[in-house]
């Protein structure tokens, strides 16, 4: 019985370990630190920022971006036309082989429409990052204290 269950360990660990290790070789995209600022009363809208590490051989494309938080989720980017900043949809979301994308205030970020409830420093959500080639990655996204703001302007 004992030896048996030992077994079965041995085994799960395996399992474990080798799909972990195939799927860094594949097709791992590697997220981080993914976090967003507390919002106030009645603020229905954030933006969401993280960082993308492509090490795989192969392009990543990302379809989309969900969230129980949010019904509408897009990735933005920032054009300065004539001193005026202004939003613009990113309908394709690549990130090329061996490179990094990295989403921060002042340039690219999710932006997250029709929150419901408020966001308070300290919180933490997740968002779902769906791969073109069928992979699902959740990332743990924090909520800031809106103090760090300015911190992460440069
Ligand atoms: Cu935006």
């Amino acid at each position: 019985m004992k030896k048996k269950f030992k077994y079965l360990l041995l085994l799960i660990f395996f399992t474990v370990s080798f799909s972990e290790a195939f799927s860094e070789k594949n097709n791992k995209l590697v997220i981080h630190g993914s976090y967003t600022f507390e919002t106030y009363e009645g603020q229905e809208n954030i933006a969401v920022y993280m960082s993308f590490f492509n090490n795989t051989d192969n392009d990543i494309e990302i379809e989309s971006f969900s969230s129980k938080l949010s019904p509408r989720i897009e990735m933005h980017d920032i054009k300065i036309t004539n001193d005026i900043a202004k939003m613009i949809m990113m309908k394709k979301v690549l990130i090329k082989k061996n490179s990094q994308l990295y989403l921060q205030p002042g340039g690219k970020h999710l932006m997250f429409f029709g929150i419901k409830k408020k966001l308070n420093d300290g919180d933490s959500f997740d968002i779902k990052v769906n791969l073109k080639n069928g992979v699902t990655q959740n990332v743990k996204t924090m909520v800031l204290n809106k103090k760090l703001k300015s911190n992460y302007l440069n």
